[in-house]
């Protein structure tokens, strides 16, 4: 690579500001809850890792992913949380339902994000199968839960900033 230029795959170079006294509210998907259990697992560690507290982590339980969106607006309605994380997944079956339910998780997301005017992080995997869901939920892809809050961190500092 040619000297000064960073590899923009690489994220090792970024610093994660604290995250000690942010409030982050969880949604998570009861679907596929072996995968997203360790979503929130990695999510949680995610947070913990980087300052948060327990005591400011809000999790709640919706039935499926396509639920995420009124979860998120529910926690947002309490002005006290500075970022949302939505951690779902996804699998692909036979029926275009994969494909509702991902464009409608996508676009609700976005507008829950707009309508508070708070980060709303989208952790939801959609994979074409349970092994691909499986490899980026601790496995050899690492913790998308993970990613996310860091996701959330970085985020609800910028809407602070502004
Ligand atoms: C119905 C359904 C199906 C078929 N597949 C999934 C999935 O792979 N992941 C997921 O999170 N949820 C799924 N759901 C449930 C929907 O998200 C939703 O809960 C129902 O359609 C009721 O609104």
């Amino acid at each position: 690579m040619a000297s000064g230029l960073k590899n923009l795959s690489d994220f090792s170079h970024i610093e994660v500001k604290s995250a000690t006294g942010l409030n982050f509210g969880i949604v998570v998907a009861q679907w596929n809850a072996a995968i997203t259990g360790a979503l929130l697992n990695g999510a949680i560690d995610g947070l913990v890792k980087h300052g948060a507290s327990e005591d400011y982590i809000t999790v709640v339980e919706v039935p499926g992913s396509y639920e995420l969106i009124t979860g998120a607006d529910i926690i947002l309605r309490d002005n006290k949380f500075d970022a949302v994380i939505c951690l779902g997944c996804v699998i692909q079956g036979e029926t275009r339902h994969f494909d509702f339910i991902c464009d409608a998780v996508a676009n609700g997301i976005s507008n829950v994000s707009i309508k508070y005017n708070k980060p709303v992080i989208f952790g939801v995997l959609t994979t074409d199968s349970q092994q691909q869901a499986i490899d980026r939920a601790g496995g050899i892809h690492g913790n998308k839960g993970e990613e996310a809050a860091i996701t959330a961190i970085q985020m609800a500092h910028i809407h602070k900033a502004f």
